[in-house]
């Protein structure tokens, strides 16, 4: 058995449905023969965002592989790898290597020594024997403990050999662990103490599946939850003890409530500082649960930690609260629902003219909430992309079931939405799915909407097209002003048309939703579709 075969039959008993690759890699061919579907994309990046997006969407369950050629295709891996790890998502890599007698000669691109900084676990392989046990390691490893991309380097040579003897793999498993039933007892005793909890919700819950204990544990201690942008939807936004999720822009309730807290209860999150999240105010006591003790004090100090699954920290908790609760609420929850909707109020009132503007170019809030009314949110996946369009999508997305949003933002790659909302489509095909994203950032990866049309993924893509960089415009005055730095154009409709999507290119408020319907009804026949709007240089945002 030649060791690409070896792979493809790993493959098929770690339950891997399809592979995302760019050739040459032999395991294309292999997968193939073995029916495990191999998607082509255009360039290596959205490749890998797609298998992220795999991997998020199944709460890690289904882990996307990703496949590409030594030399130039594992160079080209290197940002889709790199967001995957700040933004914690499983991914097997698995790059063709060159020749073991050329790998580690100057200057041959070696995945396995240029990829350690952006990979949990990596390795080299040198004998045909060793392809078991090395997928074995990597398979484990991204099942296990926090997720993110693992890479097993194939050299070219190595792929020539049979594997000598039969094949002995057993599929790899995730192992929860459960949190120390001392310091339950000590965080229950400090949330039930706390007078002015508030709960933040990460990325760990969705993992973990999380969403049903996290309800149950806020309705219980009556306490407000916020989310990351990478947690946002793990908790429904439309509850009344929602403040919606945190990001650059946050709802108004946030900011509000957090500076208000005494204790701040993070699940499942990192607590990492970052542009795009919020940093919790001084002077509040952090409790923190997470499954990577590496998190822990490291960006913020802690006074009660947990180390577990998201869902055995919180079942643990609950019943440690139930316990000196009695059982039941203390009669809080209607007085804290009632201050959420005063606060909420007062933000929305403040965005509405922008929500609901009826100016030319059009107002990107308007396209947005027209978007939102428009779609059954339910069954709708959707995410954002770096730029305006995130800060301008993540505060007014109303998210109200797991898994709808797609947030990300510790590193923070124009052109990652598309390949994400790919990958989105494939794990749930019945969903719509959406990515918002602008006018720099289909300039990235624009060329893989032809992806979406051959391989028949019907993503729809919301273009918000202001012919610049406009995030960019207030740190770049003077090279705009002289040099017209920040302008772009392009005719983006056009292009969708010539890459076999469905395509409008919208300018007039009216024709917002009406083209919306179209474009999803495409979407549902099989075709996918991107609308451009063109709309203002809006530079205001929900940060405040
Ligand atoms: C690969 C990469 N390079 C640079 C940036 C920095 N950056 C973030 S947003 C942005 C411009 C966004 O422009 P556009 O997509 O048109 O959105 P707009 O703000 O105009 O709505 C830039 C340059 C980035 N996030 N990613
Ligand atoms: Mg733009």
């Amino acid at each position: 058995m030649k060791v690409a075969a070896v792979v493809a039959e790993i493959l098929r008993r770690e339950g891997v449905p399809l592979i995302v690759g760019y050739p040459v890699n032999p395991i294309i061919e292999a997968a193939a023969a073995a029916d495990i579907r191999p998607i082509i994309v255009r360039q290596e990046r959205t490749g890998i965002h797609m298998c992220d997006a795999l991997g998020r969407m199944t709460s890690g369950e289904q882990v996307g592989v990703f496949v590409m050629q030594h030399g130039p295709g594992a160079e080209n891996s290197f940002g889709g790898v790199a967001q995957a790890y700040a933004d914690s998502a499983p991914v097997v890599v698995l790059p063709a290597g060159y020749r073991r007698s050329q790998v580690n000669v100057s200057p041959n691109f070696n995945a396995f020594l240029n990829y350690q900084h952006v990979t949990k676990h990596a390795e080299q392989i040198t004998r045909a024997e060793d392809v078991p046990a090395a997928l074995r390691r990597a398979f484990s490893q991204a099942r296990n403990g926090r997720p993110r991309p693992v890479l097993v380097e194939i050299p070219a040579d190595v792929f020539e050999e049979d594997l000598p003897g039969p094949l002995d793999y057993r599929p790899t498993r995730r192992v929860r662990t459960a949190p120390d039933p001392t310091a339950v007892d000590e965080v229950a005793a400090a949330l039930v103490a706390a007078a002015r909890p508030v709960i933040y919700a990460g990325q760990g819950v969705h993992y973990a599946r999380a969403w049903a204990p996290l309800r149950e544990l806020a309705e219980l201690l009556e306490a407000p939850v916020t989310t990351s942008l990478q947690g946002k939807s793990a908790f429904p936004e439309h509850h009344p003890l929602a403040l919606g999720s945190g990001g650059r822009a946050v709802p108004g309730p946030v900011h509000e409530f957090l500076r208000d807290a005494d204790v701040i209860f993070g699940i499942g999150c990192s607590f990492t500082t970052t542009a795009y999240g919020v940093a919790m105010p001084p002077g509040k006591t952090i409790v923190h649960a997470t499954l990577d003790p590496a998190d822990l004090n490291k960006d913020v100090t802690v006074a009660h930690a947990l180390l577990g699954d998201a869902r055995l920290v919180l079942e643990a908790l609950l019943a440690a609260v139930r316990e000196r609760l009695g059982g039941r609420p203390r009669g809080r929850a209607e007085r804290v629902a009632q201050r959420i909707a005063e606060s909420r109020q007062r933000w929305m009132e403040r965005w509405w003219p922008k929500l609901t503007s009826d100016e030319r170019p059009l107002s990107p809030y308007r396209v947005i909430w027209e978007l939102m009314q428009a779609v059954d949110r339910s069954r709708t996946i959707i995410t954002h992309d770096a730029g305006s369009p995130r800060d301008q999508l993540s505060p007014f997305w109303e998210a109200r079931e797991p898994l709808t949003y797609l947030g990300w933002g510790k590193s923070t790659q124009l052109g990652y939405g598309l390949g994400l909302a790919l990958g989105a489509k494939l794990a749930r095909p019945d969903h719509l799915v959406v990515n918002v994203w602008g006018d720099a950032a289909i300039g990235f990866t624009g060329m893989d909407l032809e992806t979406a049309a051959r391989e028949r993924i019907p993503v729809l893509s919301i273009l918000l097209n202001n012919s610049c960089m406009a995030v960019e415009l207030p740190v770049m005055p003077v090279s705009t002003e002289r040099y017209r730095s920040t302008d772009i154009t392009g005719d983006y409709s056009a292009l969708a048309r010539a890459l076999g999507l469905y395509s409008e290119r919208v300018t007039e408020p009216s024709e917002i939703r009406p083209a919306i319907l179209r474009a999803v009804r495409r979407t549902e026949e099989g075709t996918p579709a991107l609308l451009e709007f063109i709309t203002a240089k809006e530079i205001e945002y929900s940060v405040s």
